[in-house]
């Protein structure tokens, strides 16, 4: 079932005792991110926070939309994906890669919700919405943290999507975190920047769950994310023009923030709280949107995340599409693995693999680290087929167990590194140079046969033995 817009998403929610109204006064500043944070640690619904302090009541913020759950963490994930709520986490990656897979271009209408309300010029004031300071660390109010940035390339058909940070400067003005790497940052820097042009953009706050989540799919450049959405929600994103650009915008989103990036144009941004689970860049010069025009619903709902420690409300959810991502990528080299799975954090990718050739585990964190999903992971973990890349317990054993201090800990120096990265010296940060390391949990190619043998359930009694004792198992007077 695909979802109309954040309102059906949310309903749905509730009808599934996932959703939360507060409708205690709450305070933007650091008191609604501390709830955010608590709750998600207890494993709570969704959080709609219906009455913020200085703000009237049709101004609500929805936080949490993909927080973590009991006993799946993944279940408001699931609700979003239209899957059953104790899907694992490797199921949801075979769902995403089928989904990345089977893309649906949008259609174009004329009229959609998210004109109900148009402000120009003067009339543009960012500090209508009940944006939040989140966290004491935080360098200001974020208004963007689970939202949609729309860009185009001028030189091809390609409209990216993708989400970035927004800290917010003023009435009209927001910071934009763009990482060069990234594609929308990247459109801009090489084409706009560089001819000394400005860049239209388009920051879109509150759509439809499938939307936000193709905004960090990762996947490759010149796909158009709103493809991958239509894929997501298995129906065509209805689309319509923005009121200042050529931009094509969610017609049921919440708030559209229509806005201009200028070339050489920066202003003080962060820190903020990141997917590390750390607050380690600095606050630094970044570009800057200037905000033409705002269009909204009645009753905006402004949706908000907060990353962090895993596991965090969002950031978690993230390294599932990464994942996904990466095996399609993986799989498009034809190099041959069982699953794949980043850390929730974000910093490692755990790969499991029989080794095809000695020393394929170099093939295959070669081939990780050369695509863009991979090139900012600094851990790779390569374990055998037998070990669950979602199960930490069963990875750390095997890390313990299979890995040669000498032999087995292949270390890359002067690696690409991101400003983010906890582990780096001050002068690496400067320089952007770290570096990255592949740990081969994986018994050496020519022990063959004589590799030690694993104890547990499936290898240590032959199968008619395993048959036997599951076919009897009620027989024993086992309930479960
Ligand atoms: C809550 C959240 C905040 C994010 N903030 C940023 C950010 O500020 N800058 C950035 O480059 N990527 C950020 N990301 C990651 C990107 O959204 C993600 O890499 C996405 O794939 C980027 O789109 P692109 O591949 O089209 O560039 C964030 C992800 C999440 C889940
Ligand atoms: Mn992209």
């Amino acid at each position: 079932m695909a979802y109309a817009d954040l309102r059906e998403y949310m309903h749905q929610l509730e009808a599934q005792g996932q959703l939360t109204r507060i409708q205690a006064q709450v305070d933007w500043n650091l008191e609604l991110g501390a709830i955010m944070r608590r709750a998600n640690d207890l494993r709570q619904p969704a959080l709609l926070f219906e009455n913020i302090k200085g703000y009237s009541p049709d101004y609500p913020v929805l936080a949490n939309l993909t927080g973590a759950t009991k006993p799946n963490p993944y279940g408001r994930l699931c609700i979003a994906l239209d899957l059953p709520v104790d899907t694992p986490p490797l199921k949801i990656i075979d769902e995403l890669v089928q989904r990345f897979s089977a893309p649906i271009k949008p259609v174009r209408v004329k009229t959609g919700p998210c004109k109900e309300n148009i402000f120009h010029g003067d009339d543009v004031d960012l500090l209508k919405f009940p944006v939040p300071h989140l966290r004491e660390l935080d360098g200001g109010r974020y208004m963007g943290t689970w939202h949609t940035d729309i860009n185009r390339d001028p030189d091809s058909g390609w409209v990216n999507w993708g989400m970035y940070r927004h800290m917010l400067i003023d009435r009209q003005t927001l910071a934009w975190m763009a990482n060069p790497g990234q594609h929308g940052p990247g459109i801009y820097y090489q084409k706009y920047e560089a001819r000394g042009e400005k860049m239209p953009i388009a920051v879109v706050i509150g759509t439809d769950p499938a939307c936000a989540l193709a905004s960090i799919s990762l996947v490759t450049p010149y796909i158009n994310e709103v493809e991958i959405a239509g894929g997501l929600r298995k129906k065509p994103v209805e689309l319509i023009q923005c009121e200042t650009s050529d931009l094509e915008v969610p017609a049921t989103a919440e708030i559209v923030l229509e806005g201009e990036v200028l070339p050489d144009d920066r202003q003080p941004e962060g820190p903020f709280g990141e997917y590390t689970g750390y607050c380690s860049s600095d606050r630094s010069p970044r570009n800057v949107i200037h905000i033409k025009c705002i269009t909204h619903r009645n009753q905006p709902v402004l949706t908000v995340s907060s990353p962090g420690k895993p596991l965090d409300d969002s950031t978690y959810v993230y390294a599932l599409f990464g994942s996904a991502a990466l095996s399609m990528e993986l799989k498009k080299l034809g190099l041959p693995f069982k699953s794949i799975c980043l850390s929730s954090s974000m910093m490692a990718v755990i790969v499991s693999t029989s080794e095809t050739y000695p020393g394929y585990v170099h093939t295959l964190s070669s081939a990780i680290w050369g695509t863009k999903t991979g090139v900012y992971r600094p851990v790779i973990v390569v374990v055998g087929e037998d070990v669950d890349v979602t199960n930490m317990d069963e990875v750390m054993w095997a890390l313990t167990t299979r890995v040669h201090p000498v032999r087995d800990i292949h270390v890359k120096k002067r690696a690409p590194s991101h400003a983010i990265f906890p582990f780096i010296s001050p002068e690496e940060r400067k320089n952007l140079t770290g570096a990255a390391v592949c740990y081969d949990a994986t018994f050496p190619f020519e022990w063959k046969e004589n590799k030690p043998k694993v104890v547990d359930f499936q290898h240590a009694w032959p199968e008619e033995i395993q048959r036997l004792v599951m076919k009897r198992w009620s027989e024993y007077g086992f309930k479960g």
